[in-house]
């Protein structure tokens, strides 16, 4: 029998690059992390659908500036970069649910040059809806998802049909220590040809107090989104963590000039990780890193941009300079 094709979906192409790799990774970064002197998690693990929940939470807290300020660059400045760029295609790295990205899919679609869009995103409900959501909302937009890890899958992006703008938005790229950073902005640079720019949200350095805040709220929601790292670990490893045994940490250290998020043992303990037959244990007090948040200065982000071999092209922030988006392009070899 024929297959029903409904005509919409006729815009939309999704591949799916993930397999039982993904647990894997978990399990080899909790093991590696875990069995260090100094115990650490990597940040990508907070982000099973309750950890998504309390972010998109932690978005709309007063103390949480980078969301609203970036929303707000983009806002003003979408006009200009839809002009600038004649973009063709926006490739957008962890695109999530899309909702800062409509600010520019609006402008680029208002030029007349849009043709696709191409989210890449580990979660596969989130790359479905949003295709089906964006091919409804911008009539002639094809979307082509990828569902993958943008640390891994970057290869699996397809080649451009035209000026392209590759999109990495919410500070995200400050979650990586500064070598795999620079690893990663190389990789993305392998994505640009000679008309296309990568267009980069990071966060700025500022009074640490304001900083702080933003990272340990008053109503507890980044604390609750950090312990959440514990109950994926119950759940994908068997682990047997007793979340409330650890104290929420976050902390500006200014010689790195990273914000520090820790999850602290409120009492000494041993936990078990069934799956990798492992016994973990803590010290009363003792800390475990969950996640770096890297704050830029110019300078710092020129200096990273260069090392992967891209120079930055524009530079655009607040009115109150807390965060920028900068529009860089790849510099021929
Ligand atoms: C999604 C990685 C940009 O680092 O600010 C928010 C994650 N962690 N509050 C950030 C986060 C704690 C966020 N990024």
């Amino acid at each position: 029998m024929e297959p029903i094709i409904n005509p919409d979906e006729t815009a939309i192409r999704i591949d799916s690059h993930l397999e039982s790799t993904e647990e894997r990774s978990l399990a080899d970064d909790v093991l590696d992390g875990l069995t260090r002197p100094f115990k650490e998690l990597p940040p990508k693990h907070f982000y099973d659908a309750r950890g998504a929940e309390l972010f998109d939470r932690i978005c709309e807290l007063p103390e949480y500036y980078p969301t609203r300020a970036e929303r707000a660059i983009l806002e003003q400045h979408a006009r200009e970069l839809s002009a600038l760029t004649g973009a063709a295609e926006l490739v957008e790295l962890g695109s999530g649910t899309a909702a800062k990205t409509r600010v520019l899919l609006d402008a680029l679609h208002a030029a007349g040059t849009l043709k696709r869009y191409i989210p890449v995103d580990v979660t596969e409900s989130m790359v479905r809806e949003c295709a089906a959501e964006l091919t409804g909302e911008y009539p002639g937009l094809r979307v082509h998802g990828v569902i993958g890890d943008f640390e891994r899958h970057l290869d699996q992006v397809p080649n451009a049909i035209g000026p392209r703008i590759v999109a990495f938005l919410g500070g995200t790229i400050g979650n990586f220590p500064p070598a795999s950073r620079r690893r990663v902005l190389r990789e993305i640079a392998r994505l640009l040809g000679p008309e296309d720019y990568l267009l980069m949200g990071t966060d700025l350095v500022k009074d640490p107090e304001i900083l702080e805040a933003a990272y340990d709220d008053a109503q507890g929601v980044t604390a609750e989104f950090n312990r959440n790292v514990l109950r994926v670990l119950n759940r994908e490893l068997g682990a047997d963590f007793e979340p409330e045994d650890f104290e929420h940490v976050a902390l500006f250290d200014r010689e790195h000039e990273w914000i520090e998020m820790r999850l602290r043992a409120r009492r000494e303990h041993t936990t078990l990780v069934r799956d990798l037959d492992l016994a973990v244990h803590f010290d009363a007090g003792e800390e475990m890193r969950t996640e770096i948040s890297a704050k830029f200065t110019p300078e710092r982000l020129e200096g990273d941009l260069s090392a992967a071999g891209m120079e930055l092209i524009r530079w655009f922030t607040d009115p109150e300079e807390l965060f920028a988006l900068t529009l860089s392009r790849a510099v021929a070899l």
